[in-house]
């Protein structure tokens, strides 16, 4: 959000505000903040002119706006209510150098998931691709999918969703999927140029609008405020990231598969043992009848008890 309007909403969330007092607070022209309160009413905030001055009444309800509205990341948002894929967008603005954006959708008309599997992606769920540039090499991309999965875990629990994480990159609820994460990258041996990690949530969604395998917040506890639980997100992950070390110890936390009987299928064929551990960048540890066994990709299912 730009500067100046970031600060008038600051300045009015507390007492109303008068346009001079504005004016000399922020060293603008009069004319100039009534221009910034202007694009500020036509974002969606609800700003009514009174006797002592300008008072904010409302804040958009779900868009680049609402969202950027009293975040603490160094993330930008660029919004769009309907769009064929938002890591594709995202994919766009890396290739073009942009980094530290988040795109974000109501609706996705082409979601997809791994393997190029459709991800249904309709009006009222949060879908968003955050296009970051860290100095990794690629081998350890896959923390970055973990710690999309812990922040996206803890902030669903923050209202009320007992979700927990299925390695890789599913967040489930009683057995059912609420959130899908498609993480990719480019990059050269050594380095990254960019990862995307994208992350779709059923949020304010009828559960007959997602595949039966999958539930949604509304269906668990009711529609929720998509702009807060997407700060939430961005702000955990910022923190996750920043601090790599600190992904695995809240991955275990917020995870459900340490302990499980599994099967992984991966490209060398299943994978079948109790998942005793996690290791860094990602790699499941896989008790088998022959021995450990690390995988570091694939489809996991968790297995009724033996
Ligand atoms: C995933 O793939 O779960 C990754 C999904 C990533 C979606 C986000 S939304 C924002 C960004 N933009 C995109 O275009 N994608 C990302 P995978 O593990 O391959 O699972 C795909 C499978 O999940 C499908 O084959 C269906 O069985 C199931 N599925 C499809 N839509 C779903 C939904 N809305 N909720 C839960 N499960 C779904």
């Amino acid at each position: 959000m730009q500067e100046t309007r970031r600060r008038i909403l600051e300045s009015l969330s507390d007492a109303p505000v008068s346009g001079p007092a504005l004016a000399d607070e922020l060293d603008v022209s009069r004319a100039a903040v009534w221009k910034h309160i202007e694009a500020l009413r036509e974002q969606g905030f609800e700003i009514d002119s009174r006797d002592n001055g300008y008072v904010l009444l409302g804040t958009p309800e779900f868009g680049g706006a609402g969202v950027e509205y009293g975040l603490s990341a160094p993330f930008e948002i660029e919004y769009h209510d309907s769009i064929g894929s938002t890591n594709d967008r995202a994919r766009e603005l890396a290739a073009a150098g942009e980094s530290n954006v988040a795109v974000l959708a109501d609706e996705q008309t082409g979601g997809r998931g791994r393997l190029d599997r459709e991800f249904s992606s309709p009006s009222g769920g949060i879908w968003i691709s955050l296009v970051c540039r860290p100095d990794i090499p690629p081998a350890q991309a896959p923390i970055y999918t973990l710690a999309a999965a812990v922040a996206t875990t803890e902030a669903l629990r923050d209202v009320g969703v007992d979700a927990g994480i299925k390695w890789p990159n599913d967040v489930l609820v009683d057995g059912r999927k609420l959130v899908g994460i498609l993480t990719e990258m480019e990059g050269e041996a050594d380095r990254v140029s960019w990862i995307v990690v994208g992350i779709g949530i059923n949020a304010n969604i009828d559960a007959d609008a997602v595949p039966e395998t999958a539930t949604t917040i509304r269906e668990l506890v009711g529609d929720v405020d998509r702009s807060e639980l997407t700060r939430t997100l961005i702000e955990r992950f910022e923190e996750l990231r920043s601090d790599p070390e600190s992904v695995l110890p809240a991955w275990c936390n917020a995870a459900t598969t340490l302990g499980q009987r599994v099967r992984v299928q991966t490209s060398n064929g299943d994978v079948v043992g109790e998942a005793v551990d996690i290791e860094f960048p990602g790699t499941l540890v896989v008790a088998t009848d022959d021995g450990d066994e690390r995988v570091s990709a694939g489809d996991c299912e968790h297995l009724r008890p033996t």
